[in-house]
């Protein structure tokens, strides 16, 4: 066999020893990706048909060390030992091992209970066909119910053609609700189905309406849009109409796509992935799999959608929500989305803050605060997120006057103080009020403070009753 080796040393940065079919294929596939590799296999007539097809090909045997006294071992950097006989691998991974330490060597081993034998002769990595088969058929059956989904999805759509889809948003939509059924009226569009996005309530914060400003995202107002003229109805991030939502609850749904856990749900194709930090990022897959390339606009959409929904990668963030942002990533426009984050402030949120700003008292960590008189509720929680930047604050509460409600808005970094409890105990009697631990909100109609007129008298009158309540629900004693 040595007469078969060649002087000189082999300079070859792979070196694949076993080259049956798998050896064969991983010679074929490295070549392929521009590596340079030698295969070795012990079989004579293997080696001419690898050099027929312009393959540097040998042959010897795994245990003969004339093999690798012929490499050049500051050349050679991997040695895959693929034969199928696991003795032969070990035995070969010692003697590779006298030559070189850090020649780095990938083993295959018959069983996961060889492999171990295998590392501990100094294999760095052991693959094992078996679990390699194992995980291929996993993976096929993911494929298959992605595949299968997509194929009611396409149903769904088609039977749509020539009439036109609905596509309603939760209440007050978000990015993630937005970007979301802008996607699916996209989708919509290449199945030759024209679709309106709907929604009800306001598109609050600023950063959402810059949104939609900014990408031009066409949307209706629920209670502007006559409802008979749609065929099809589909829910994004909401899973029911009238829940949660002012959709008309007869209204009857063909298509759910939602990321919140619901049960029971209506309609003739219902996706809701819980694995998921954002619908944006169900949508992108939606995307991936039918094969459409997303517009700059919409991968902006969708990728400020998933950014916004999961608080930057902060909150709920799965590994779907990365792998969604990042296939977006290339397409999307990134000074769109800075102008989206940092919209300008409109004069009256800037007057909000001002009387805010003016008007704060604090007790200790706590900071109250009258907005005065206002139009804009959205201005409030913009001023209470910037008051709890205030040195030494770590609760606020804000409030303002529209009309004939007191509107509230809190905020907290306290980690024993969950705001939404607070407010719950101290306004719960007379109002709405609630939500989470770091933030919150709620109403109380402005009745309940008497039949003053006088707006000096009824600001004062207001900042007293709240503060007291806020105060006394927080378990601070206020000293007069
Ligand atoms: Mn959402």
């Amino acid at each position: 066999m040595a007469e078969e080796i060649p002087e000189g040393k082999f300079t070859h940065e792979y070196v694949v020893i076993g080259c049956g079919g798998t050896g064969f294929s991983v010679v074929r596939e490295l070549v392929k990706r521009g590596k340079k590799v030698l295969a070795v296999d012990i079989s004579k007539e293997r080696v001419e048909v690898l050099r027929d097809e312009n393959y540097d090909a040998i042959v010897g045997d795994a245990r003969d060390e004339s093999i690798y006294e012929n490499l050049d071992f500051d050349r050679v950097s991997v040695i895959l030992l693929l034969t199928s006989d696991v003795e032969v691998n070990k035995e070969a991974i010692e003697i590779i091992r006298r030559f070189s330490k850090e020649v780095f060597i990938i083993a295959r081993a018959p069983s996961p209970k060889l492999k171990e034998e295998l590392e501990h002769a100094g294999a760095d990595f052991v693959v094992v066909p078996s679990e390699a088969i194992k995980n291929a058929v996993i993976d096929a059956i993911k494929r298959i119910d992605t595949f299968r989904k997509l194929k009611k999805f396409r149903k769904v759509l088609e039977s749509a053609k020539g009439g036109k889809l609905g596509i309603f948003t939760h209440d007050n939509p978000d990015p993630d609700a937005i970007s979301s059924a802008f996607a699916l009226k996209e989708i919509a569009k290449r199945f030759g189905v024209e679709a309106d996005i709907i929604y009800y309530g306001e598109i609050l914060h600023q950063e959402n309406r810059a949104m939609v400003n900014l990408l031009e995202i066409p949307l209706l107002r629920g209670d502007e849009v006559d409802l008979s003229q749609y065929t099809k109805f589909a829910l994004v991030d909401c899973s029911a109409p009238g829940v949660n939502n002012s959709i008309p609850k007869d209204i009857k749904i063909n298509i759910v796509i939602d990321h919140h856990p619901a049960e029971n749900v209506e309609a003739e194709y219902v996706d809701i992935r819980t694995d998921v930090g954002a619908a944006a990022t169900i949508m992108t897959e939606y995307l991936r799999e039918l094969k459409i390339v997303p517009s700059r606009i919409l991968a902006t959409a969708l990728f400020f959608g998933i950014k916004s929904e999961t608080d930057e990668f902060k909150r709920n963030t799965r590994t779907a929500d990365f792998y969604a942002a990042a296939y977006l990533y290339p397409f999307v426009d990134h000074e769109m989305i800075e102008k989206m984050e940092g919209p300008a402030i409109s004069t009256e949120t800037l007057d909000v803050l001002g009387t805010a700003i003016k008007n704060r008292q604090i007790y200790s960590s706590f900071l109250i605060s009258f907005a005065g008189f206002i139009n804009d509720r959205d201005a409030l929680p913009q001023a209470a997120d910037f008051l709890l930047r205030l040195e030494g604050i770590s609760t606020v509460l804000v409030f303002g006057v529209i009309k004939d409600t007191v509107y509230l808005s809190a905020r907290n970094k306290d980690v024993r103080i969950n705001i939404g409890e607070v407010l719950r105990r101290a306004f719960g009697d007379v109002g709405s009020a609630g939500g989470h631990a770091h933030a919150a909100g709620g109403q109380i109609p402005l009745g309940i403070f008497g039949d003053v007129s006088d707006k000096d008298a009824l600001s004062k009158l207001l900042t007293e009753a709240i503060k007291r309540r806020f105060l006394s629900a927080l378990g601070v004693e206020i000293k007069e």
